[in-house]
């Protein structure tokens, strides 16, 4: 059996906004925003992954707080295993995020969610994102 891999996301809300993240690479998905995370390793579990990609792509400590939305299938790439993604809302601990890995950052409020040119896989969790940022 094909391994399925997983790759997590972090929807990390402050105050009334949430962070998103313009990728920098492959060239196909450049310039493209998303919510910051990547690959789950083998062994590791889906909040240490969330965790360990936050620390490496925006050099900040976050604490994964509750799954939101569906699994979610990422665009099939040739010769790559089926891989899913999954979203967690998350709060910063410590330190300010900075863009290590990421063209840019942007906190975004309910009403500027949608100004992004999102990834496609991050679009099914906007919604429930929308309804935290109003207080839903
Ligand atoms: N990915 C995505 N949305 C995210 C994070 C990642 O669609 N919020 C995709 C982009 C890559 C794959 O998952 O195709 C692996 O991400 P990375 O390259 O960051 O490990």
């Amino acid at each position: 059996m094909i391994p399925t891999q997983i790759v997590v996301g972090a929807a990390i809300v402050r105050g009334g906004s949430v962070l998103a993240a313009q990728r920098a690479s492959p060239a196909h998905l450049r310039g493209r925003w998303e919510l910051p995370g990547g690959k789950v390793d083998p062994g590791e579990t889906d909040e240490a992954a969330l965790v360990r990609e936050c620390h490496e792509e925006l050099g900040v400590r976050i604490r994964p707080i509750e799954r939101v939305g569906p699994d979610v299938l990422l665009p099939v790439r040739p010769n790559a295993p089926r891989a899913l993604l999954r979203v967690w809302t998350a709060e910063l601990t410590t330190g300010e995020p900075e863009a290590l890995e990421h063209l840019e950052l942007r906190w975004l409020t309910a009403d500027t969610l949608s100004t992004v040119d999102w990834l496609p896989a991050d679009l099914p969790f906007l919604d429930h994102i929308r309804s935290r940022l109003s207080g839903g």
